[in-house]
């Protein structure tokens, strides 16, 4: 049996989730109330010292690091496939995960911290998170082209991995009007079961900010 533990506002553990759902696994979920603390305790964290979610389990083996689990879930249950054959396809849905990873994610953080409350952001970090995150979109604008999928026909992880963070940015003030390509492509893949099961609820993120500010004051003192 699988079993996730995860959060749902998390993007690292939606990534994980969207993707049990497009293989049709079958799994259970276990919520971990991160700013309750609940990822310090011993249980959790003889599953994952670095005190993250997403942890998986399935059946004897723990896999921690989300883009870890995807390539552990592709290995295992091969169909249907969320990785394409081609080598300039790989080429594509890798440089697509990693650029999410380590250019948008990191060009996103003031504006998420913003959006969530957490502190003081100056207008000029804003203006220069903007640009940043413009050099992504133009990327995957131009990787996408006029494709279904970054791997064609086929959903692959790169549209899992991008395809969660690009619904936010209405949220995030950062409307994609300038992208139609990305525009179109998100809105298709809002329309997918797995993205509508796993979609936080304006609930779920209010409780959640006010959860983590909280935390924030009291860790200020
Ligand atoms: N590189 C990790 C990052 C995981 C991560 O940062 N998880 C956050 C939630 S989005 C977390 O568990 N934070 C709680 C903590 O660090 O105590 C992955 O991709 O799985």
């Amino acid at each position: 049996m699988i079993t996730l533990y995860h959060t749902p506002i998390s993007l690292n553990s939606r990534r994980v989730w969207v993707a049990l759902l497009e293989k049709g696994l079958s799994f259970d979920l276990v919520e971990v109330n991160l700013p309750g603390g609940e990822q310090y305790q011993p249980e959790f964290l003889a599953m994952n010292p670095f005190h993250h979610i997403p942890v998986l389990v399935d059946d004897g083996t723990t896999v921690i690091e989300s883009f870890a689990i995807l390539d552990y879930l592709e290995a295992k249950y091969p169909t249907p496939a969320l990785l394409p054959k081609g080598a300039d396809a790989i080429a594509t849905v890798r440089m697509v995960q990693m650029v999410v990873l380590n250019e948008l994610t990191t060009a996103l953080g003031p504006l998420t911290r913003q959006f969530m409350g957490f502190g003081e952001v100056s207008p000029e970090e804003i203006d220069k998170a903007k640009q940043q995150v413009a050099v992504s979109l133009k990327f995957f604008e131009s990787k996408l082209g006029d494709q279904t999928f970054f791997g064609g026909k086929q959903l692959t992880l790169a549209d899992i991995v991008l395809g969660i963070v690009t619904p936010w940015f209405n949220e995030l003030s950062l409307p994609l009007a300038d992208y139609p390509g990305l525009q179109t492509w998100t809105a298709r893949l809002m329309e997918r079961p797995a993205w509508k099961t796993t979609q936080a609820t304006p609930e779920q993120i209010e409780a959640f900010k006010a959860r983590a500010r909280e935390m924030m004051a009291k860790r200020r003192g």
